[in-house]
């Protein structure tokens, strides 16, 4: 039995694995739990990412409006199934204008780190890098200095330290839809210097495991285990009708985290439900957060499907780490 190391959760969402199913992963019955309509001027809300919070939850949400513009706002929800989201984007301050200037904000990742929750997204700084802000209250967010040049999206901070640095996962890309992706780590001792930078792992030549042939990047943050750091993550194939974005996971060990134990070979989730298939960029799952409970072994799973909607997905600790041991590349 492998452990989870964190706080439990007893109001995690949650339901029993379906005695039919063959998969480590298994969806939520009354997906998607948040639909285009999750704000007054929302096309569609995904690749969205929640925390527990006082005695409920908070989450940062991608809505993209109703004119097609990426940004991110704050939500709420008492059982981390039914939100409300803010109609108005995240209140951004800060001292340098040069940094908190808005083009564009998407796929946030919210993580606990050292009292505050830190949010990490895509920010628009001529062409794509990773935005930092930190908040107390889900009202205020103050942001901080972009992590890296352009071009990087999927930044993703471990939830402590290692080693007396801060810890964040990102892939180099490009401006457009970037048709390559690797996952490193970068470290830092301050959250505004980034360095030591490390490669984790890339994309899957050959016919051993397509659906992760074109690019890879990190998902919610890294979930700590007594066996090393759970990262679930999404890969990508090029078809002849574009790209298709599963889910995967590895366990990355405890104090190298760019030292990889264990990778899928097998997808955990792909879009093959009418939401995940159907909608603005079709055939997409995409990860952004996880709920953990410490007690059980639970973990829920958000999940922006088909670049339209959010889905909830259920696994445990177990479920997780034995699919990737007995199916490892
Ligand atoms: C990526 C990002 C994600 C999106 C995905 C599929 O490059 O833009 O936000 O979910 O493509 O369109």
């Amino acid at each position: 039995m492998a452990k989870i190391i964190g706080e439990p959760l007893p109001n995690i969402p949650w339901q029993d694995k379906p005695e039919n199913c063959k998969t480590s992963v298994w969806r939520y019955t009354n997906n998607p739990i948040i639909g285009r309509n999750g704000n007054k001027n929302s096309n569609s809300v995904f690749n969205s990412a929640v925390v527990p919070f006082k005695d409920g939850f908070a989450g940062v949400f991608r809505c993209d409006s109703r004119s097609i513009s990426m940004d991110l706002f704050a939500g709420f929800s008492k059982d981390g199934i039914n939100w409300t989201i803010d109609d108005e984007p995240l209140n951004m301050v800060g001292d340098d204008p040069e940094v908190t200037r808005y083009e564009y904000r998407y796929d946030a990742r919210v993580c606990y780190l050292d009292g505050k929750y830190y949010v990490t997204w895509c920010n628009g700084y001529h062409g794509p890098t990773i935005g930092i802000a930190w908040t107390t209250d889900f009202k205020e967010f103050h942001q901080i200095e972009n992590a890296f040049l352009p071009y990087n999206r999927n930044g993703v901070l471990f939830p402590r330290k290692i080693n007396d640095n801060y810890m964040m996962l990102s892939r180099p890309s490009d401006t457009g839809h970037t048709k390559f992706g690797d996952v490193f780590v970068s470290q830092s001792k301050d959250m505004v210097y980034w360095g030591k930078h490390r490669f984790i792992m890339g994309t899957v030549e050959g016919n051993d495991s397509a659906w992760q042939s074109t690019k890879v990047g990190a998902g919610p943050t890294p979930i700590e285990t007594d066996e090393g750091w759970l990262m679930i993550y999404h890969g990508v194939i090029n078809t002849c009708n574009g790209f298709v974005y599963r889910m995967g996971a590895a366990l990355l060990d405890k104090d190298e985290p760019w030292k990889v134990k264990y990778r899928s070979k097998n997808y955990i989730l792909a879009p093959h439900e009418l939401y995940e298939c159907v909608g603005d960029v079709p055939n997409v799952v995409f990860p952004c957060a996880v709920l953990t409970d410490s007690e059980t072994g639970r973990i829920a799973i958000y999940y922006g499907c088909a670049d339209t909607v959010t889905g909830l997905a259920f696994t445990t600790v177990d479920e997780l780490l034995n699919d990737i041991k007995a199916n490892s590349l």
